[in-house]
């Protein structure tokens, strides 16, 4: 039987021959610890975190909220918590929270704003991610009593499903100085943020600096094998604190994965350039295949989406074939196929992986 990913079946193989590693470029979360993070890990001072006494977690705690200037931060276990955990100290059941229709908050978190908060999505469509005020504006109920309230938005930069598309300091900013004037706050879903702050090339403390809370990944482009942030005030992190006990994510000895953190944090957001370079590379290769469409105006990080209708195959029939050839790349719908480039597949492999887009596109 194959493993199920969230967008499809790929198994984890290895290596298809001794001489010829599997590309695998269905997600930057495959990337595996590197030795110098194996090394930290091994030798992490741990303690038990639920005393709050790991002082490696501590440390990546402290480290996390002055990247981003804010007052605190959370080791939580995935970005799902941490998303999770904000939408639940910044609602109360029975409010709305806004979000873009395909923001992962929204679909790939097992309905939690509604299971966990007791909140409902309102959604706004958007043709690349990117939501604007006006957009935002529609959505919110107006005070009369028997509406639900709008109890929050969200914002999701960059954003995955779009293709990686990144929003504009100015953006960002305007949104949250209009939701805050109604008394609305804003969550960051920046799971990719430090891909966004490369692409407009300004530190990521500007980039969370409008926001009530951020929360981000280790565990994608930075290269940890687990774990995210979650970072605001400190009285907002002191309740996300207790929101993180009640989702079981209350962790013990965590300091050796805030050991790998620590290095993913501070060596690594200087290495995406490379991953969007290899992106970017991909896009300008697909696109000269004939049978795949991809919109280079949407490929701004590590994310390339593309449609392979034109080929004549389902998507997932095309990622059956790309497997064949020993290329993972996940089908996302019936049509779309998305990759993400990482740091465990270099120039070399994504050119592979171009090849083998083409064979399959070209057939025999
Ligand atoms: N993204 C994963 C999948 O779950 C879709 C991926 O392969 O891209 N926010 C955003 C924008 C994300 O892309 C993800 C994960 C999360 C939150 C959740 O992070 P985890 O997987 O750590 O719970």
């Amino acid at each position: 039987m194959s493993a199920r990913s969230e967008y499809g079946s790929a198994r984890a193989v290895e290596t298809r021959g001794a001489e010829e590693p599997v590309v695998d470029l269905r997600s930057d979360t495959v990337t595996k610890p590197t030795a110098e993070m194996r090394q930290a890990m091994a030798e992490a001072e741990v303690g038990d975190d639920v005393y709050r006494e790991d002082p490696t977690v501590n440390r990546l705690e402290e480290q996390a909220a002055a990247i981003l200037d804010k007052e605190a931060a959370l080791f939580v276990p995935s970005g799902t918590m941490g998303n999770q955990i904000a939408v639940k100290v910044h609602t109360e059941p029975g409010q709305e929270v806004i979000c873009e229709e395909r923001s992962h908050i929204f679909n790939f978190e097992m309905g939690m704003m509604a299971a966990f908060s007791g909140c409902q999505a309102r959604t706004v469509a958007t043709k690349n991610g990117i939501m604007t005020w006006d957009q935002i504006r529609e959505k919110l109920r107006p005070g009369i009593y028997y509406y639900s309230r709008s109890g929050l938005i969200t914002v999701e930069n960059t954003h995955n499903m779009a293709g990686g598309t990144v929003y504009s300091l100015e953006q960002m900013q305007e949104i949250c100085d209009r939701a805050h004037e109604t008394g609305i706050p804003v969550h960051l879903d920046g799971a990719r943020i430090f891909n966004a702050a490369i692409y407009l090339g300004r530190p990521v403390r500007e980039l969370a600096a409008p926001f009530d809370s951020v929360m981000f990944c280790l565990s994608k482009g930075l290269g940890a094998p687990v774990g995210s942030l979650l970072a605001g005030r400190r009285a907002f992190i002191d309740k996300a604190l207790r929101v993180r006990k009640m989702l079981g994510g209350g962790m013990r000895q965590a300091g050796v994965l805030a050991a790998a953190g620590l290095i993913a944090l501070e060596k690594h957001p200087a290495r995406l350039a490379e991953d969007h370079r290899n992106a970017r590379f991909l896009a300008e290769s697909l696109r000269k295949v004939p049978g795949i469409a991809v919109d280079l105006r949407n490929v701004q990080t590590n994310i390339v989406i593309f449609d392979v209708s034109g080929a004549g195959l389902s998507a997932s029939e095309f990622s059956a074939r790309l497997k064949a050839l020993g290329v993972l790349i996940n089908p996302i719908n019936e049509r779309q196929m998305r990759i993400v480039t990482h740091s465990d597949a270099d120039y070399a492999a994504c050119r592979r992986a171009a090849e083998a887009v083409t064979a399959v596109a070209v057939g025999p």
